[in-house]
């Protein structure tokens, strides 16, 4: 029995990065409480984090390597037979025609160690230029919009949270997803401080969300219109001359370009589309332009809609003409303990995009991926490059792409499919082959991605709390398996693949700390697997030891010896070393946003569908994926919500049974009324509809609720710049089912 007592653990489930102290009695996780000492979380968790141990002890879980029988069930395998069967299968889509294979990887990727260095050597191993992921559901836009201004698309600018005098928030509800592209645990808290400390909180959002109830001002916007509402706001402070030239940083350029663009957009001009009265959005722009530090954040409701590329361009826009970037108080960039790619000197010669084209669609690469809406076409579309085997890692594309019975049926039709995942879902039940990840206790963690939105710099690493078991593989050890065979390679072990990696990462970190290759190499001997690599990153991150060169710099020893962290103090002005764009400089201007302006200017007048459907999360949910192991409170969470003016309006009342409408399908929910919409707006969350045959969760599929993304587009309705699908802003009807209609 392995008894283990309030050993640290960084919670990996979202953004926040909350420190936990965690009891394990007989390898369960038994117990666990925020930990008050963090340097980061100070005490904060949620009702997720606390639930680990559940999660952790789902009975549902996956253990053991499942394999497809001849009769089509799955039957428990050894790690043996499942290689077997994939050293079989795989290499032919490998060495077939580009595309032959591909690969989606899901968020809980970007959360762990192992597939933060590990992922990168199976795609590379498969060749395929057909790797997708939820980045594209996600964040493009915003990335999109880093890239044209500031050169990369990870690097993000961050509220600057703690010291800003004015905080306005576009489409993101922190209070009940704890944030994103913005790491700061405890985001309720640090919110109330804000205003405790005289400051201001603006939230323009759809609905009066738990984040919009902490607000000084919420502006009640129709979905889809938020580029219009900044346009407003940008032509406030150019007709009343409250830019402030004066703080803006010497590398802009483009500023009387674009109040030029702003001047045809006035309050009066935007606010009936906006459905915000014109007076509102002079408000909005006299108190942002009046705060002393001042800054703009937009997620989700922002990016997955209509205009999400101009919404997000705007919110930098506004942020730098008032004087608020690389300023305390205001739009920052955070200095990541293991470096990226805002701190390493990447060539600026070809952004990251348009670099190669879908097959069927001939839509853009982007950060190296293709735009998931394209993976089921490039199944389904005949012709040389079909995609006719996929690997998944961490993922359920098919609940969180849009048209997800298009995503299901490409899965269908795969003539090979392997999945890392830890349950039998909507995916991976159409899988060959399934290989489950090891325990959470099993795991170190340190957040590489998510350093670059910490919106203070701290290092944190927890390391594995436990041994792994026998008949359990590290995730890292699966993947580098899986990149051998894609490849063909059966002879080596994974420790020797595992030092070719560390070999080649050697090499760089060696680079960027101005050391010899064998140095950096030697100095990290002592450990494997991604404790090696994440050794190497840090030692030659921004606050490394530079291999000895640098003494008391940072090292992974150091952290274990600090297991609640270490504070590198506030945000830190970056400006312009941070930049990689062409030349260094900031061109507020793109040319492919211009572009896209003349279809903002159209959606001007244009008439407004009755109901436009958006997205809202739950407290205990992730996505698709927590449904089934954390007790959800009730069984109306699933639920439609909707105006009472316009349930009255549709002769609705509460608890009626509705069939929602969109151009895609149909599907049925329960009604409730919520007077925290603003009219004209419905919304359900994303991730449900656990259904169909094959699942393996129980739970979950016995109340299974209604699938949101079975009613969104994945062709004619995208964001044209980055082909994201339009998640918020669906337009719907809403009617009583009838007795005949699916439950
Ligand atoms: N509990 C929980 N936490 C999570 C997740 C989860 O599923 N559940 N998922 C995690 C992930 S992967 C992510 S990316 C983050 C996302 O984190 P957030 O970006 O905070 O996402 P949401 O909570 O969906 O908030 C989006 C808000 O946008 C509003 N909205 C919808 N349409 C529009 C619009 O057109 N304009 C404006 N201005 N607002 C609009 C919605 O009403 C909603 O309040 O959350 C993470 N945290
Ligand atoms: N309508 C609508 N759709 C959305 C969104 C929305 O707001 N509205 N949000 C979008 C966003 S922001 C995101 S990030 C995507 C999420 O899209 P996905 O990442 O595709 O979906 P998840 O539900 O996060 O699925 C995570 C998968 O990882 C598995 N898993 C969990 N832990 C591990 C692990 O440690 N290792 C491995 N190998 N597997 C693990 C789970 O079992 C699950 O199958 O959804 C997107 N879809
Ligand atoms: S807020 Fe996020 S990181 Fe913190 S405990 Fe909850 S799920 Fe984990
Ligand atoms: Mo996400």
């Amino acid at each position: 029995m392995t008894t283990v007592r309030a050993a640290h653990r960084i919670c990996p489930l979202c953004e926040s990065t909350c420190g936990l102290l965690v009891d394990i009695d007989d390898r369960r996780i038994s117990r666990i409480t925020p930990n008050p000492r963090d340097v980061f979380s100070a005490g904060h968790s949620c009702a997720k984090g606390l639930g680990l141990g559940a999660l952790e002890s789902d009975p549902d879980r996956v253990r053991t390597p499942l394999l497809r029988t001849a009769s089509g069930e799955f039957r428990t395998a050894t790690w043996d037979e499942a290689f077997a069967e994939i050293g079989r299968r795989l290499p032919e889509y490998v060495s077939g025609a580009p595309g032959s294979c591909a690969i989606y990887h899901g968020n809980p990727g970007a959360h762990h160690l192992d597939t933060t260095f590990y992922l990168g050597e199976l795609i590379a191993a498969l060749g395929t230029r057909n790797i997708y992921s939820p980045a594209s559901v996600d964040t493009w836009p915003k990335n999109l919009a880093h890239i044209l201004l500031y050169g990369t698309g990870l690097g993000l600018s961050l509220p600057d949270i703690d010291r800003t005098d004015h905080l306005l928030i576009l489409g993101s509800n922190p209070v009940v997803s704890n944030g994103s592209t913005i790491t700061a645990p405890g985001m309720a808290e640090r919110l109330r401080r804000l205003r405790a400390r005289g400051g201001t909180l603006v939230v323009v959002d759809p609905v009066r969300t738990d984040t919009a109830a902490l607000a000084d001002l919420h502006v009640p916007i129709r979905p889809g219109t938020d580029a219009l509402f900044l346009f407003g706001v940008l032509s406030v402070l150019a007709a009343e001359r409250a830019v402030r030239p004066e703080r803006i940083p010497e590398q802009v350029d483009g500023l009387p370009e674009v109040l030029d663009l702003a001047r045809e957009f006035s309050p009066e001009d935007v606010g009936p589309a906006c459905g915000v009265e014109p007076e509102l959005i002079r408000r909005v722009a006299r108190g942002f332009a009046a705060a002393d530090s001042a800054v703009a954040h937009s997620r989700m409701g922002s990016c997955m809609q209509e205009f999400g590329t101009l919404a997000n361009w705007l919110v930098e826009v506004l942020t730098i003409v008032t004087g608020n970037l690389d300023r305390p108080g205001g739009a920052m960039f955070a200095l990541p303990p293991g470096g990226g790619p805002n701190t390493w000197p990447i060539s600026t010669a070809r952004p990251m995009l348009g670099r190669w084209w879908s097959r069927v669609r001939g839509l853009p690469e982007a950060m190296g991926e293709l735009p998931a809406v394209c993976l089921a076409e490039e199944i389904l579309t005949p012709g040389p490059g079909r995609t006719r085997a996929l690997i998944t890692v961490a993922g359920n594309p098919a609940r969180s792409l849009p048209n997800t019975a298009h995503v299901e049926e490409a899965l269908r039709a795969l003539e090979f499919m392997v999945s890392v995942d830890c349950y039998v879902n909507e995916t991976t039940r159409h899988a060959d082959v399934i290989l489950p990840p090891p325990p959470l206790a099993t795991r170190g963690h340190h957040d590489v991605t998510l350093a670059h939105f910490q919106v203070r710099n701290v290092a944190r690493y927890t390391p594995p709390l436990v041994d792994l078991a026998e008949g359990e593989l590290a995730e890292w050890q699966i993947l580098l398996r899986l990149a051998a065979l894609a490849k063909g390679e059966t002879g080596r072990t994974t420790a020797e693949l595992d030092d070719e990696v560390a070999v080649v990462a050697a090499r760089r970190a060696a680079k960027l700390a101005g050391v010899a290759p064998d140095r950096a190499y030697a100095s990290t001997a002592g450990r494997r697997g991604p404790q090696r690599l994440l050794d190497l990153r840090l030692r030659s991150g921004p606050y490394g030891d530079r291999f000895g060169e640098e003494p008391g710099g940072l090292t992974l020893a150091l952290l274990e010896a600090h297991p609640d962290g270490i504070d590198y103090g506030p945000l830190r002005p970056r400006l312009p070393e941070v930049l990689r764009t062409p030349g260094g400089r900031i061109d507020l201007v793109p040319e492919m946003i211009v572009a896209d302006i003349p279809r903002l200017r159209a959606s001007l007048v244009r008439p407004v569908p009755e109901l436009l459907l958006i997205n809202r999360r739950q407290r205990r949910g992730m996505n698709s994926w927590l449904h089934n192991a954390l007790p959800q409170p009730d069984d109306g969470q699933c639920a439609l919500l909707m105006n009472p003016g316009d349930a009255a309006g549709h002769r609705l009342v509460d608890g009626d049974r509705v069939l929602v409408t969109s151009p895609v399908t149909s599907v049925t929910a329960e009604l409730r009324l919520d007077d925290a919409l603003r009219p004209g707006v419905v919304s359900m969350p994303h991730g449900w509809g656990h259904r169909g045959p094959g699942l393996r969760t129980t739970r979950s599929a016995a109340a299974p609720g209604a699938d949101y993304n079975a009613l969104v587009d994945d062709t004619a309705a995208l964001e044209p710049l980055t082909a994201a699908p339009i998640f918020n802003g669906v337009p719907v009807t809403v009617t009583r089912c009838r007795e005949e209609d699916p439950r």
